[in-house]
């Protein structure tokens, strides 16, 4: 093999690695609902009022069996289930517009934000 033809055969795949670039990871927010009738979405644990549009991972973690955390805007609708308990990932993507989460059973536990 001479030499040119090696040296291009060593610099394709580092092209190719370098024409797609590792997209960054969308931003995580928190959910929780809980036994105190506390229902909250943070990111960095801040309560989230307004964000950027784009994608997000919200993780959500429902530690009761008397209350769901319910997301919803734009189109969008999750949800976690009242009697059941754990934790869920979503991945969504937020247009730009109103959000808003509460528990269906008690309506008085509810919040909201704002995505520009
Ligand atoms: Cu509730």
């Amino acid at each position: 093999m001479n030499r040119r033809l090696l040296a291009s055969a060593t610099l394709v795949p580092l092209l190719l690695l370098g024409a797609v670039p590792a997209e960054a990871a969308p931003p995580t927010l928190k959910g929780t609902v809980d036994d105190n009738f506390k229902i909250t979405l943070t990111k960095g644990g801040k309560k989230v009022t307004t964000l950027k549009h784009g994608r997000y991972v919200i993780k959500v973690t429902d530690s009761t069996r008397m209350h769901n955390f319910h997301l919803t805007g734009k189109g969008l609708s999750k949800a976690t289930s009242v009697p059941g308990t754990g934790t869920v990932t979503w991945k969504v993507t937020l247009n730009k517009g109103k959000y808003n989460f509460r528990c269906d059973v008690h309506p008085s536990m509810k919040g909201g934000f704002k995505v520009t």
